[in-house]
This record gives structure tokens, sequence and C-alpha cells, in this order.
């Protein structure tokens, strides 16, 4: 049986949390498992390691209880008390809590007094304005409410990949191990390392479907077969994710591979180039159009040589130039994790963060870099507690301690700085001058028109000390849209004034796009990748921003921590003002 994934559990216990809520329960109990939910989102090891071992009380804010329910859902994919709240509560509820702008206690007026149990009931609700009169709506939440369902139609239904690549690699290597496979990997949308995703799709190869499939059925986290045969079946997962798995014959592992890994683009693509070589690509082998022979098929490398490519890396096969750049013999050398030497965005429990600077530089020795910075907040931001002069200054002492002892990663004197309405960012000049290098993003703003937040940006790249801009769109996935930025003279201000642009590597922001990296790689502009931690076990969120600077094409060249400390601080803005 496989384990549920860390992040599975989290969702569980949050689900509960929210039940627990608007069924009106303690607010004790309620936090209880929030609070579980967080530390288990965040721990860096399997659970399941942990509960074979009778530990599961280890991880902070996990008491007996709480243990109690992880081990049965680690066993049967869900616990008592969980399983109880959703047999007195309609399951739709919890989809309400999707809508952004909905949060438990709305939730729980709108279940309370109106019944409204799902999002079509909800916009019912609205639009015929009983909604706008219930105690603590008012006619601007109304409004807010249906922008709200409307940006969930649009992202409501796919899931970050961050909470769906977990998943994705325990079913696999769990297919792995059942008898007669001889392989078993993600494929789709995960496997492209796409920042959301609609489905799961795993493909096994073997020779007995029937074996595969039954195990599919009984693994814990399934809640519902959707369909099923032997060749191909669809489960729901607790987590409410779709998984598709297939099975292939063994001699059919390459072909089925690319296909299913796609894009659906890319897969169109590449059968176009087939037929103009007088081949045919099918799911199971490719073979000549003339006499229906077998060329290739096991592996995805004989199907993409058998056309005459080199095999594009998953992450950009998006139908945007990797197949013309495979027959070109020039694919791009993509990052990869272990070209990384520190991480740029980083924050402490000197504002919002809850580890220490010590604890960061722990986990970057862990992590094996050479630096990390520490980027708190600025003043500007008072609602975070934003450094003020004294507090700086007593924290670049401290940095310069904890540097002086050499053993381990170089701590670089960094900040965020807020930039304003004007594009003015925090603190004089002289100020600025003395860290070791500034970000500097937006707080604020979202939705305003693209000239004047386009202007805003500039403004700020034309400040000397402004090294880089931190997730530069602010979007956060499935929750805030992007700033509408003119993106092309964004990239041409950042080369020309020298300003490195932020991938902000926290798995909802991936900000900026895959898209937006494209253009900047074209523009020539240095791109830093920062965690944005707020927690030093966060700054594994690195991977995350890899994968999708891969997807954007990026060479590590162009990524200001993928070089050593000296070249870093030579390419940094500043440095042509020294
Ligand atoms: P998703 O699930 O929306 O995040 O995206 P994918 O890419 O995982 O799409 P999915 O799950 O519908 O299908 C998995 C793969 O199967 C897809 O990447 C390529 C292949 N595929 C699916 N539908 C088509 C199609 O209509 N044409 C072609 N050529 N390939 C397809
Ligand atoms: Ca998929
Ligand atoms: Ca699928
Ligand atoms: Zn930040």
């Amino acid at each position: 049986m496989p384990d549920l994934d860390n992040a599975t559990i989290a969702a569980l216990l949050e689900r509960t949390a929210d039940l627990l809520e608007i069924t009106g329960a303690d607010k004790f109990r309620v936090l209880s498992y929030r609070r579980a939910a967080h530390a288990v989102r965040s721990w860096p090891d399997d659970l399941s390691t942990l509960a074979s071992a009778g530990k599961l009380t280890d991880v902070p804010g996990v008491g007996k209880r709480i243990a109690t329910s992880i081990s049965s859902a680690l066993q049967t994919g869900s616990f008592a008390e969980l399983d109880d709240l959703e047999a007195v509560l309609p399951p739709s509820l919890v989809t309400l809590l999707q809508i952004p702008g909905i949060g438990v206690k709305k939730a729980k007026v709108l279940y309370d007094l109106l019944g409204i149990t799902s999002v079509d009931e909800l916009e019912q609700a609205v639009r015929d304005g009983r909604v706008a009169t219930l105690p603590g709506f008012g006619s601007k939440t109304a409004e807010n409410i249906l922008s709200g369902i409307a940006s969930y139609r649009r992202f409501g239904q796919r899931v970050l990949l961050s909470d769906a690549l977990p998943l994705a690699e325990k079913v696999a290597s769990h297919l792995a191990s059942v008898p007669g496979v001889v392989a078993a990997e993600a494929a789709g949308s995960v496997r492209r390392r796409k920042e959301t995703v609609g489905d799961i799709d795993v493909l096994v190869a073997s020779g007995d479907g029937g074996t595969v499939m039954a195990e599919v059925r009984q693994m814990p986290m399934v809640t519902s077969v959707i369909a099923t045969g032997d060749t191909k079946t669809s489960i729901r997962t607790t987590s409410g994710l779709q998984v598709d798995v297939r099975v292939v014959e063994p001699d059919s592992w390459g072909t089925a591979l690319q296909y299913f890994t796609g894009s659906a683009e890319h897969n169109v693509a590449l059968r176009e180039r087939a037929k103009s070589l007088g081949l045919k690509v099918s799911e199971y082998a490719v073979t000549r159009v003339a006499d229906g022979m077998r060329v290739a098929g096991a592996t995805e490398a004989d199907v993409y040589a058998a056309l005459g490519l080199a095999v594009p890396p998953p992450e950009i096969r998006e139908a945007t130039g990797e197949i013309e750049a495979a027959a070109a013999g020039a694919l791009p050398h993509l990052i990869e994790l272990s070209d990384i030497r520190g991480d740029l965005h980083i924050h402490s429990s000197a504002t919002d963060g809850a580890s220490t600077i010590e604890q960061n530089r722990e986990r970057a020795a862990a992590l094996g870099y050479d630096y990390l910075i520490t980027s708190d907040h600025a003043w500007g931001l008072r609602m975070v507690g934003g450094l003020d002069l004294d507090d700086l200054e007593r924290q670049w002492e401290h940095i310069d301690e904890l540097n002086a002892q050499h053993d381990g990663p170089h701590v670089l004197k960094g900040i965020e700085l807020n930039i304003d309405d004007e594009g003015n960012v925090d603190y004089p000049l002289d100020v600025l001058a003395r860290f070791d290098l500034c970000v500097a993003s937006l707080h604020s703003g979202w939705g305003q028109p693209r000239e004047v937040a386009t202007r805003r940006i500039m403004r700020a790249m034309d400040n000397p000390y402004v090294d880089i801009i931190g997730h530069p769109t602010g979007r956060i996935l499935r929750r805030r849209d992007p700033i509408e930025l003119d993106i092309d003279a964004v990239c041409g201000k950042a080369a020309e004034t020298g300003t490195a642009l932020e991938l902000d590597a926290y798995p909802d922001r991936l900000d900026l796009s895959d898209l937006h990296l494209r253009i900047a790689m074209r523009h020539g502009v240095a791109i830093s990748i920062g965690t944005d931690a707020h927690e030093s076990g966060q700054m594994a969120y690195m991977r995350n921003g890899v994968w999708q600077a891969r997807r954007g094409w990026v060479t590590p060249d162009a990524v200001l921590n993928a070089q050593p400390l000296s070249d870093l601080m030579r390419r940094l803005k500043r440095a042509r003002h020294a």
C-alpha cells in the first residue's frame, strides 16, 4: 500500500479544520488542526517513516490525537473525525472555500442562513440579492463574490504542481513495485512541471494490466473509481485530484511515455514532422508508412531519434520552438538544481518570517549553498514590522558576527524594499548603498492600468541600488491575476539598467511565468531565483523555481544565484556604480 504524501495529509487536516469551523466547533480544536496541517506541509521527510517509528508527535503541533488521525490516514486514506464531519455536511461545501474572498466565516453564514452548499447556488443567491442583505456582507462584498466565482471558474479546477507532484510520485513508485511491472512514471503536465495541473497521468509498463489496475483501485487515497479497464483506470483521490493510470506493453513504453507526456500541441507538431518523413507515430510504435515496418517504440530516445531529433527536456515540450531546436542540434542547456549556489530571497524572524538567520543559514549549509540572503521587509511595510534604521544596524552587526565564523554559507545583507505608487522605494540612497543587494517588489496596486504599473516598475529600476525586482507581476496562482505589465518594455529597461528580474520560487507565485522568462532571456536580462521562504524549510522551494526556469528556457549563465559569490557581486547593478 502506498502511504499518503505529506501534502495530501496536510490537505485532509486543513479540510477537517474548515469543516469543524463551519459546524461551529471550539476554536482551539480548529486551530490545533490548522497548526498541524501547516507543520505537516513543511515537514521535510515522509510522515510514514515517522509513523512506523511511532514518532508522529515529533512534528511540532501534532499531539496524540492528531497523530492517531494521521496514522489512520496513512493506512486508510482518511480518519474518523473527518469521516464524521463529511457524513453530516455536504461535500460541495468545501468547494465554496476555494472561491477567492470566501473564508470559513462567510461560508458558515451562507450555509447557516441561506443553506448554500455549492458554487451555483451561491451565484444564484448573489444575483437575486439575498447575499448582500446577510449580516456582515453588503453589496460590495456581493460584487466581490461574483468576481471570485468568475476567477474560481477560470483557475479553480487546476491544482498547484507542488500539491500534485508528491502524490504522482507516490502512485508511480508504488505501482513500480507491483509484480510484473517493468517501469512506472508520472507523465502529462506533471512531468512537464507545469505550474498547475488538471489531473495526474501515470504510465506503467507491464504485460499484466489486470494486476496493476486491481492494485490501483485499492490504493488508500482513492475516494471513487471513475472508470476502470485493463489498460486505463481513472480514480478520484482524497485531495480531489483525478489520477489516470495507463498500462502499456514494455516494448511500447517509449512511444507511450512520449505521447502521454505531451503537451498535446507538441504531439501534434511531432506527428506532422513524422508524416513529412514518411513515418507514423502512435501510442504503440513509430512505423514506416510505406511498409508498416516498426522502427522505434521501446524508449523515448529511440522515438525522437527515429524522427531525427535530440530529446527535448519534458519542461519545454510546448510546441514553442523546441522541435526546431532539437532538429538543429540546438536545444538549450537548461539550468539544473545542482547549478544553484545560493538563495536570494529569504525572510527571517526579524519581520514576518518564522526562522532566525542562523536557522536559515543552517538550512543553506544543508542544501550545499555558498551563500544566502537575509531579505526582510523594509520599513514601508509596517504591518509586518518592516525594519527601521536601528533594526538594520543591529541585523548587520549580527550578520557580520556570523560571517566572521567562516564555517558556513556567507550571509548577504539584503532587504525586500516596497515599490510605492510612484515607483519610489524605502530608505534614502546612502542607506541603500550599505546593503549587499536590494530586492524591490510591489505589494499593492493590483488592477492598476498597464501603463501605470509599467511606469512604476521602470522608475524603481532607475534607482542605482535596486538590484532585483522581486515577484514582478505579483500574481498568486489560483487567487490573484498578474499585474498587467508591458513585459517587453520592462525587460528592455532591466537589460539597460542592469537590473535583474526575480523568478520567485514560492509554489503559488512562480513569478515570472515561463513565457515572461523567455522574453527576459531574449533581452539578456539576469534572472534571480529566490524562494521567498518565510520559514527555513521553505528554502526547498528552490526546486520549484528551477523547474519553472527550465520551462522558460533559462540557462545557468543567465541566473545570478548560479554564479560563485564573487561573480554574483560583480554582476549586481550596484557594481556599476561602485
Ligand atoms: P493537464 O492535465 O490539463 O494539466 O495537462 P496534460 O498535458 O497532462 O493533459 P491530459 O491529462 O489531458 O493528457 C495527457 C497527455 O496526453 C497530454 O499531455 C498529451 C496527450 N494528449 C491528450 N489529449 C490529446 C490530444 O487531443 N491530442 C494529442 N496529440 N495528444 C493528447
Ligand atoms: Ca494531466
Ligand atoms: Ca489525464
Ligand atoms: Zn518576500
